[in-house]
């Protein structure tokens, strides 16, 4: 049985392979052309990055690895961050052999300890996360082997390995932050005996009804764990990479980008939303009082979090996987009633803004309502929980890269006087 560094290592050489050839007969071929639009639109639809690990098609929504998620959702994280590296599902050995050795690795320095019990007991605990991972930097093996001079065909293989430990730790961190950060008494040990999402949900300390939380935690970490390349969580942690910074600092990075309300933040929006629904209403409102809601929102000059998206044009796959978790295990919790009703008008509302190329829900529209149900009351918490799964696909892609030889990544800015004169304006 291979184990995963044996299985990528009998892999990447063909990928290269293929790449190399690729470059060398078709190098010059135009794949993707810049209006003035997209160069001040954020770059939006600009063919300019790869990344295999997944892929987003605005009327499909997320594939990892050519597998649609909405096929995926009773697979274990662990088995998504093998799918995301090798390209393949593991069998049962191969899945044993990767849960042994992230179990190895849950241990997480005590240093990391002291630096979060040093914070400021307010800070958001997305800034606790990143720098809980920052300060681990100085144990990157990546680091270690490049001061040592190991030849660039190798850099894969310490970016897996400071991939693994990330990984392993994430959840035991996450669940720590949850528990310093909220009062909720001291650290809860890790269980070898479970797997990442069940020992996750365990060293949290919220209730657990008929397992379903670590079903949930199964779900969550699964759902948010790669949305390709050009996103802003992976699309830093691409850049930081790409300089060789090793996984911890380009990781750091990739979750401070998560941290806006834009991104990864909009979860911990959306169930702040929901809950002033609620409040304002006693409880469900009609559907005409949420629209008016809805209206009385745009026309403050705010987003309606959890709606919209900048690649997606259909509901988002992971969205329904949300709802569909919600109706078989808490269709009767008013908060959850909320979030499906929202999903009935605020589509309608927002197709009528026009301006709004996606008036669907995205991932984050739904996930807070479960989180609220099993107990996680604090949503400034919510985006942690994305960060940790979002890492397992940010670090393959940076594996990936590695494995490829990409270079470091250097588009070309100009000046605005540059396009005038470019496009001929006066
Ligand atoms: N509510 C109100 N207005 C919205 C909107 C929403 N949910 N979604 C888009 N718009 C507005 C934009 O703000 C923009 O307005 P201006 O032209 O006045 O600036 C206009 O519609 C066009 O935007 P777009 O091209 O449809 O969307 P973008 O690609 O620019 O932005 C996104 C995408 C996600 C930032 C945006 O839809 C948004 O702000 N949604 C709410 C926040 C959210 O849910 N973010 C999470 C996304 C998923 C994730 O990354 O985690």
């Amino acid at each position: 049985m291979a184990s995963l560094k044996e299985k990528l290592a009998a892999k990447i050489p063909a990928e290269v392979e293929e790449v190399r050839n690729l470059i060398k007969e078709h190098g010059d071929k135009v794949v993707s052309q810049v209006t003035v639009k997209q160069v001040f639109g954020g770059m939006r639809g600009v063919k300019g990055l790869v990344c295999n690990t997944s892929l987003v098609e605005p009327d499909r929504g997320l594939e990892i690895r050519g597998i649609p998620i909405a096929k995926l959702t009773d697979k274990l994280p662990e088995e998504i961050l093998w799918l995301l590296l090798t390209g393949e599902l593991p069998n049962q050995e191969e899945l044993a052999s990767l849960q042994e050795d992230l179990k190895i690795r849950r241990k997480v320095p005590e240093y990391v300890w002291d630096v979060l019990n040093a914070m400021p007991a307010d800070s958001h605990p997305m800034t606790m996360l990143s720098t809980a991972v920052l300060v681990m930097e100085k144990d990157s093996v990546f680091k270690k082997r490049y001061q040592e001079g190991m030849k660039k065909t190798e850099y894969w293989e310490p970016t897996l390995e400071d991939t693994l430990d990330l990984v392993a730790r994430l959840p035991v961190i996450a669940a720590a932050i949850y528990r310093q950060r909220f009062n909720k008494g001291p650290r809860i040990p890790s269980n070898p005996d479970l797997d990442m999402g069940a020992d996750y949900a365990h060293m949290l300390g919220l209730p657990n009804p008929n397992g379903e939380l670590e079903k949930l935690m199964r779900l969550y970490l699964v759902l948010h764990s790669d949305h390709e390349g050009g996103n802003v969580s992976a699309f830093v942690t691409n850049i930081v990479g790409s300089a060789l910074s090793n996984i911890y600092y380009a990781l750091s990075a990739g979750l401070n980008g998560l941290a806006g309300p834009l991104h990864g933040l909009a979860n911990q929006e959306c169930l702040r939303w929901v809950l002033m629904v609620q409040e304002k209403f006693g409880g469900v409102p009609t559907d005409e009082q949420l629209r008016q809601f809805a209206w009385d929102t745009l026309n403050a000059g705010k987003v309606i979090p959890g709606y919209g998206h900048a690649v997606l044009r259909v509901t988002d796959p992971r969205f329904d996987a949300f709802l569909a978790f919600g109706k078989k295990y808490c269709a009767d919790d008013p908060v959850f009633q909320i979030v499906a009703k929202i999903f009935d008008v605020v589509p309608g509302v927002l197709k009528q803004l026009q301006k709004v190329k996606d008036p669907w829900p995205n991932v984050d529209a739904g996930s807070g309502a479960l989180l609220y149900h099993y107990g996680m009351k604090e949503f400034d918490y919510y985006t942690v929980i994305f960060g940790i799964s979002r890492a397992m696909g940010v670090c393959s892609q940076a594996v990936m890269n590695r494995a490829l030889g990409l270079p470091i990544v250097r588009p070309k800015s100009v000046t605005t006087d540059w396009i005038k004169k470019t496009v001929g304006a006066a």
